[in-house]
Protein backbone atom coordinates (compact mmCIF):
# COMPACT_ATOMS: atom_id res chain seq x y z
CA UNK A 1 0.00 0.00 0.00
CA UNK A 2 1.42 3.40 -0.83
CA UNK A 3 0.23 4.60 2.72
CA UNK A 4 2.14 2.43 4.06
CA UNK A 5 5.43 3.86 1.65
CA UNK A 6 8.76 3.94 3.35
CA UNK A 7 9.45 7.54 5.59
CA UNK A 8 12.37 8.28 2.98
CA UNK A 9 10.38 8.23 -0.55
CA UNK A 10 7.50 9.84 1.02
CA UNK A 11 10.07 12.61 2.30
CA UNK A 12 11.80 12.33 -1.37
CA UNK A 13 8.15 12.81 -2.96
CA UNK A 14 7.40 15.84 -0.94
CA UNK A 15 10.96 17.18 -1.87
CA UNK A 16 10.41 16.86 -5.15
CA UNK A 17 6.58 18.53 -5.57
CA UNK A 18 8.30 21.25 -3.54
CA UNK A 19 11.49 21.31 -6.14
CA UNK A 20 9.14 21.46 -8.91
CA UNK A 21 6.85 24.16 -7.62
CA UNK A 22 9.50 26.52 -6.53
CA UNK A 23 11.57 25.86 -9.40
CA UNK A 24 8.42 27.26 -11.72
CA UNK A 25 7.64 30.10 -9.49
CA UNK A 26 11.73 31.43 -10.20
CA UNK A 27 11.01 31.17 -13.98
CA UNK A 28 7.38 32.68 -13.53
CA UNK A 29 9.50 35.67 -11.69
CA UNK A 30 12.08 35.42 -14.24
CA UNK A 31 10.03 35.66 -17.07
CA UNK A 32 9.00 38.83 -15.63
CA UNK A 33 12.38 39.88 -16.23
CA UNK A 34 12.73 39.44 -19.27
CA UNK A 35 15.19 36.48 -19.03
CA UNK A 36 12.96 33.73 -20.34
CA UNK A 37 12.78 33.44 -24.11
CA UNK A 38 9.54 32.16 -25.66
CA UNK A 39 7.14 31.15 -23.04
CA UNK A 40 6.49 28.77 -20.22
CA UNK A 41 3.62 26.51 -19.85
CA UNK A 42 2.69 25.94 -15.98
CA UNK A 43 2.67 23.03 -14.33
CA UNK A 44 1.55 24.13 -10.90
CA UNK A 45 -1.46 22.26 -9.58
CA UNK A 46 -0.35 18.67 -11.11
CA UNK A 47 3.11 17.78 -9.51
CA UNK A 48 1.66 14.94 -7.60
CA UNK A 49 1.59 13.61 -10.86
CA UNK A 50 4.50 14.00 -12.06
CA UNK A 51 6.08 12.98 -9.00
CA UNK A 52 3.40 10.17 -8.40
CA UNK A 53 4.15 8.73 -11.61
CA UNK A 54 8.46 8.82 -11.31
CA UNK A 55 8.68 7.56 -7.74
CA UNK A 56 7.96 4.08 -9.89
CA UNK A 57 10.64 4.45 -11.95
CA UNK A 58 13.72 3.71 -12.27
CA UNK A 59 16.76 5.63 -14.23
CA UNK A 60 16.52 3.16 -16.67
CA UNK A 61 12.85 4.11 -17.64
CA UNK A 62 11.70 6.17 -19.98
CA UNK A 63 8.70 9.01 -20.04
CA UNK A 64 7.89 11.24 -22.86
CA UNK A 65 6.26 14.73 -21.72
CA UNK A 66 4.51 17.34 -23.43
CA UNK A 67 4.46 21.38 -23.32
CA UNK A 68 4.45 21.09 -19.71
CA UNK A 69 7.60 19.86 -19.49
CA UNK A 70 9.76 20.69 -17.10
CA UNK A 71 7.91 19.30 -14.18
CA UNK A 72 7.81 16.07 -15.50
CA UNK A 73 11.61 16.36 -16.31
CA UNK A 74 12.41 17.55 -12.79
CA UNK A 75 10.62 14.18 -11.19
CA UNK A 76 12.93 12.10 -13.44
CA UNK A 77 15.51 13.46 -12.23
CA UNK A 78 16.74 15.87 -13.98
CA UNK A 79 19.49 18.49 -12.52
CA UNK A 80 18.25 21.75 -11.08
CA UNK A 81 20.84 23.66 -12.70
CA UNK A 82 20.61 22.11 -16.53
CA UNK A 83 17.47 22.49 -16.49
CA UNK A 84 17.02 26.53 -15.55
CA UNK A 85 19.74 27.24 -17.97
CA UNK A 86 17.84 25.67 -21.15
CA UNK A 87 14.91 27.48 -19.77
CA UNK A 88 16.87 30.09 -19.95
CA UNK A 89 18.39 29.44 -23.41
CA UNK A 90 22.00 29.21 -21.85
CA UNK A 91 24.70 27.11 -23.39
CA UNK A 92 24.89 25.08 -20.28
CA UNK A 93 21.22 23.31 -20.66
CA UNK A 94 20.32 19.85 -21.50
CA UNK A 95 19.87 20.80 -24.90
CA UNK A 96 22.45 23.71 -25.06
CA UNK A 97 19.87 26.70 -24.82
CA UNK A 98 18.30 24.81 -27.76
CA UNK A 99 14.90 23.69 -26.69
CA UNK A 100 13.52 26.10 -23.72
CA UNK A 101 10.80 24.40 -21.90
CA UNK A 102 9.08 23.17 -24.28
CA UNK A 103 11.17 20.67 -25.95
CA UNK A 104 14.02 20.05 -23.49
CA UNK A 105 15.54 16.23 -22.94
CA UNK A 106 18.02 14.41 -21.44
CA UNK A 107 18.18 10.66 -22.55
CA UNK A 108 20.52 9.68 -19.66
CA UNK A 109 18.00 9.89 -17.13
CA UNK A 110 15.37 8.50 -19.85
CA UNK A 111 13.44 11.60 -20.50
CA UNK A 112 12.78 11.52 -24.07
CA UNK A 113 11.66 15.02 -24.65
CA UNK A 114 8.97 17.75 -24.21
CA UNK A 115 7.44 18.41 -27.04
CA UNK A 116 5.02 21.58 -28.34
CA UNK A 117 2.95 19.52 -30.73
CA UNK A 118 -0.23 18.48 -28.86
CA UNK A 119 -0.36 14.39 -28.51
CA UNK A 120 2.91 14.01 -30.20
CA UNK A 121 4.45 12.48 -27.36
CA UNK A 122 2.18 9.31 -27.15
CA UNK A 123 3.76 7.86 -30.50
CA UNK A 124 7.13 7.60 -29.29
CA UNK A 125 6.19 6.51 -26.59
CA UNK A 126 4.81 3.49 -28.26
CA UNK A 127 8.03 3.33 -30.18
CA UNK A 128 10.46 3.34 -26.98
CA UNK A 129 7.88 0.67 -25.52
CA UNK A 130 8.58 -1.55 -28.84
CA UNK A 131 12.03 -0.69 -28.54
CA UNK A 132 12.16 -2.43 -24.85
CA UNK A 133 10.02 -5.38 -25.96
CA UNK A 134 12.39 -6.66 -29.10
CA UNK A 135 15.46 -5.83 -26.71
CA UNK A 136 13.57 -8.23 -23.70
CA UNK A 137 14.76 -5.65 -21.16
CA UNK A 138 12.16 -4.78 -17.90
CA UNK A 139 11.87 -1.13 -18.72
CA UNK A 140 8.67 0.93 -18.65
CA UNK A 141 7.70 4.05 -20.15
CA UNK A 142 5.39 6.46 -18.93
CA UNK A 143 3.18 8.84 -21.69
CA UNK A 144 2.24 12.45 -20.12
CA UNK A 145 -0.08 13.89 -21.86
CA UNK A 146 -3.13 16.71 -21.34
CA UNK A 147 -7.10 15.38 -21.79
CA UNK A 148 -6.60 17.64 -25.17
CA UNK A 149 -4.43 15.46 -26.53
CA UNK A 150 -6.96 12.62 -26.21
CA UNK A 151 -9.19 14.17 -29.13
CA UNK A 152 -5.83 13.81 -30.79
CA UNK A 153 -5.58 10.72 -33.71
CA UNK A 154 -2.42 10.05 -31.97
CA UNK A 155 -3.75 8.50 -29.17
CA UNK A 156 -6.29 6.59 -30.23
CA UNK A 157 -3.60 4.93 -32.78
CA UNK A 158 -0.91 4.84 -30.16
CA UNK A 159 -3.14 3.26 -27.63
CA UNK A 160 -4.21 0.69 -29.89
CA UNK A 161 -1.45 -0.31 -30.82
CA UNK A 162 0.58 -0.28 -27.54
CA UNK A 163 -2.48 -2.48 -26.61
CA UNK A 164 -2.19 -4.85 -29.77
CA UNK A 165 1.50 -5.40 -29.25
CA UNK A 166 1.32 -5.66 -25.33
CA UNK A 167 3.80 -2.95 -24.74
CA UNK A 168 5.14 -1.96 -21.54
CA UNK A 169 3.45 1.56 -21.41
CA UNK A 170 1.59 3.29 -19.07
CA UNK A 171 -0.56 6.68 -20.55
CA UNK A 172 -1.17 9.02 -17.92
CA UNK A 173 -3.58 11.61 -19.36
CA UNK A 174 -3.09 14.73 -16.82
CA UNK A 175 -6.62 15.74 -17.15
CA UNK A 176 -6.45 19.36 -15.55
CA UNK A 177 -10.41 20.28 -17.11
CA UNK A 178 -8.86 22.85 -19.54
CA UNK A 179 -7.17 22.79 -23.03
CA UNK A 180 -6.11 26.48 -23.94
CA UNK A 181 -9.17 28.56 -22.80
CA UNK A 182 -11.34 25.29 -24.20
CA UNK A 183 -13.29 23.57 -20.89
CA UNK A 184 -13.44 19.67 -21.34
CA UNK A 185 -17.05 19.40 -21.68
CA UNK A 186 -16.81 21.92 -24.62
CA UNK A 187 -14.65 19.56 -26.74
CA UNK A 188 -15.63 16.05 -25.83
CA UNK A 189 -18.78 14.48 -24.75
CA UNK A 190 -17.27 12.05 -22.25
CA UNK A 191 -16.31 12.71 -18.36
CA UNK A 192 -13.93 9.98 -17.96
CA UNK A 193 -10.76 9.75 -20.50
CA UNK A 194 -10.08 6.41 -18.57
CA UNK A 195 -13.61 5.26 -20.32
CA UNK A 196 -11.67 5.38 -23.73
CA UNK A 197 -9.50 2.26 -22.46
CA UNK A 198 -12.60 0.02 -23.14
CA UNK A 199 -12.40 0.82 -26.46
CA UNK A 200 -8.78 -1.16 -26.54
CA UNK A 201 -9.39 -3.39 -24.03
CA UNK A 202 -6.90 -2.33 -21.57
CA UNK A 203 -8.24 -0.92 -18.28
CA UNK A 204 -8.64 2.43 -17.86
CA UNK A 205 -8.22 3.90 -14.04
CA UNK A 206 -9.39 7.39 -12.75
CA UNK A 207 -7.10 8.55 -9.91
CA UNK A 208 -7.48 11.42 -7.78
CA UNK A 209 -4.25 13.77 -9.56
CA UNK A 210 -4.39 15.98 -6.34
CA UNK A 211 -2.66 13.32 -4.51
CA UNK A 212 0.51 11.53 -4.87
CA UNK A 213 -0.04 8.75 -2.74
CA UNK A 214 -3.27 8.11 -4.90
CA UNK A 215 -1.22 8.32 -8.20
CA UNK A 216 1.75 6.68 -6.74
CA UNK A 217 -0.34 3.16 -6.36
CA UNK A 218 -2.50 3.19 -9.59
CA UNK A 219 0.76 4.07 -11.77
CA UNK A 220 2.51 1.05 -9.41
CA UNK A 221 -0.61 -1.24 -10.46
CA UNK A 222 0.37 -0.50 -14.08
CA UNK A 223 3.85 -1.15 -13.52
CA UNK A 224 2.95 -4.74 -12.57
CA UNK A 225 0.94 -5.05 -15.35
CA UNK A 226 3.32 -4.30 -17.96
CA UNK A 227 6.45 -6.14 -16.15
CA UNK A 228 4.20 -9.30 -16.53
CA UNK A 229 3.69 -8.62 -20.48
CA UNK A 230 0.04 -7.76 -19.89
CA UNK A 231 0.46 -4.23 -21.43
CA UNK A 232 -0.40 -0.92 -20.97
CA UNK A 233 -3.11 0.91 -18.82
CA UNK A 234 -4.27 4.22 -19.01
CA UNK A 235 -4.46 6.42 -15.83
CA UNK A 236 -6.26 9.58 -15.78
CA UNK A 237 -5.42 12.06 -13.20
CA UNK A 238 -8.15 14.23 -12.37
CA UNK A 239 -6.28 17.60 -11.37
CA UNK A 240 -6.51 21.27 -12.42
CA UNK A 241 -3.48 23.70 -13.63
CA UNK A 242 -3.40 26.56 -10.85
CA UNK A 243 -2.13 28.92 -13.22
CA UNK A 244 -3.01 30.13 -16.66
CA UNK A 245 -2.76 27.53 -19.63
CA UNK A 246 0.95 29.87 -20.21
CA UNK A 247 2.86 32.84 -18.84
CA UNK A 248 0.68 35.52 -20.90
CA UNK A 249 -2.50 34.20 -19.99
CA UNK A 250 -4.65 35.57 -17.62
CA UNK A 251 -7.44 32.95 -17.71
CA UNK A 252 -9.94 34.84 -17.45
CA UNK A 253 -12.53 32.02 -19.07
CA UNK A 254 -12.33 30.23 -15.56
CA UNK A 255 -15.59 30.44 -13.50
CA UNK A 256 -15.84 32.27 -10.29
CA UNK A 257 -14.76 30.30 -7.25
CA UNK A 258 -13.14 27.63 -9.08
CA UNK A 259 -9.67 28.40 -8.74
CA UNK A 260 -10.27 28.71 -4.94
CA UNK A 261 -12.25 25.05 -4.85
CA UNK A 262 -8.41 23.56 -6.23
CA UNK A 263 -6.32 25.71 -4.48
CA UNK A 264 -7.83 24.40 -1.16
CA UNK A 265 -7.12 20.72 -3.03
CA UNK A 266 -3.46 21.79 -3.46
CA UNK A 267 -1.33 18.69 -4.24
CA UNK A 268 1.27 20.05 -2.08
CA UNK A 269 -0.51 21.15 0.72
CA UNK A 270 -2.28 17.98 0.84
CA UNK A 271 1.20 15.76 1.26
CA UNK A 272 2.15 17.91 3.84
CA UNK A 273 -0.32 17.91 5.91
CA UNK A 274 -0.57 13.92 5.34
CA UNK A 275 3.29 13.89 6.71
CA UNK A 276 2.54 15.97 9.96
CA UNK A 277 -0.43 14.12 10.61
CA UNK A 278 0.59 10.82 10.56
CA UNK A 279 4.06 11.93 12.96
CA UNK A 280 6.61 11.21 9.53
CA UNK A 281 7.41 15.15 9.82
CA UNK A 282 7.73 17.35 12.36
CA UNK A 283 7.20 21.16 11.50
CA UNK A 284 10.96 21.67 11.54
CA UNK A 285 11.67 19.07 9.90
CA UNK A 286 9.37 20.76 7.11
CA UNK A 287 10.82 24.13 6.97
CA UNK A 288 14.74 22.06 6.83
CA UNK A 289 13.98 21.00 3.84
CA UNK A 290 11.79 23.95 2.29
CA UNK A 291 14.86 25.93 3.21
CA UNK A 292 16.92 22.93 1.33
CA UNK A 293 14.90 23.43 -1.26
CA UNK A 294 14.92 27.32 -1.99
CA UNK A 295 18.61 27.13 -1.97
CA UNK A 296 18.97 24.42 -4.06
CA UNK A 297 16.96 26.65 -6.78
CA UNK A 298 18.66 30.00 -5.67
CA UNK A 299 21.84 28.34 -6.82
CA UNK A 300 20.02 26.83 -10.24
CA UNK A 301 19.26 30.32 -11.16
CA UNK A 302 22.36 32.14 -10.63
CA UNK A 303 24.25 28.87 -12.39
CA UNK A 304 21.82 29.73 -15.15
CA UNK A 305 22.37 33.54 -15.10
CA UNK A 306 26.18 33.36 -15.20
CA UNK A 307 26.35 30.71 -17.81
CA UNK A 308 26.92 31.89 -21.53
CA UNK A 309 24.35 31.98 -24.36
CA UNK A 310 25.22 29.95 -27.58
CA UNK A 311 27.46 31.55 -30.01
CA UNK A 312 25.96 32.11 -33.27
CA UNK A 313 27.46 29.94 -34.80
CA UNK A 314 26.00 27.24 -32.98
CA UNK A 315 22.87 27.71 -34.09
CA UNK A 316 22.68 25.08 -36.58
CA UNK A 317 24.68 22.51 -34.87
CA UNK A 318 22.44 19.71 -33.58
CA UNK A 319 19.25 20.34 -35.03
CA UNK A 320 19.45 17.07 -37.46
CA UNK A 321 20.57 13.68 -35.78
C1 LIG B 1 -1.18 19.54 -32.81
C2 LIG B 1 -1.39 20.82 -32.05
N1 LIG B 1 -2.58 21.43 -32.08
C3 LIG B 1 -2.79 22.57 -31.37
C4 LIG B 1 -1.78 23.12 -30.62
C5 LIG B 1 -2.02 24.39 -29.80
N2 LIG B 1 -2.11 24.00 -28.38
C6 LIG B 1 -1.06 24.10 -27.55
S1 LIG B 1 -1.38 23.53 -26.04
C7 LIG B 1 -2.96 23.18 -26.43
C8 LIG B 1 -3.91 22.60 -25.42
C9 LIG B 1 -3.53 21.23 -25.01
O1 LIG B 1 -4.40 20.79 -24.02
P1 LIG B 1 -4.13 19.49 -23.20
O2 LIG B 1 -3.69 18.40 -24.12
O3 LIG B 1 -5.33 19.22 -22.38
O4 LIG B 1 -2.89 19.86 -22.29
P2 LIG B 1 -2.76 21.01 -21.20
O5 LIG B 1 -2.34 22.25 -21.92
O6 LIG B 1 -4.08 21.17 -20.53
O7 LIG B 1 -1.70 20.54 -20.28
C10 LIG B 1 -3.23 23.48 -27.75
C11 LIG B 1 -4.51 23.29 -28.44
C12 LIG B 1 -0.51 22.47 -30.64
N3 LIG B 1 0.52 22.93 -29.94
N4 LIG B 1 -0.35 21.31 -31.31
Amino acid sequence: MAQNLEREKLIGMYRKMLEIRLFEEKVFELYGQNLVPGTIHLYAGQEAIAVGVCSNLGKDDYITSTHRGHGHCIAKGADLKRTMAEILGKETGYCKGKGGSMHIADFNIGMLGATAVVGAGLPIAVGAGLSIKLRKTDQIVACFFGEGASNQGTFHESINLASTWKLPVIFVCENNLYAMGTRQSIAMNVENIADRAVAYGIPGVVVDGNDVLAVYEAVQKGVERAKKGEGPTLIECKTYRQKGHSRVDPAKYRPKGEVEEWLARDPIKRLKEKLLQTNTLTKTEIQRIEKEVVTKIEEAVKFAIESPYPSSEEALEDVYA
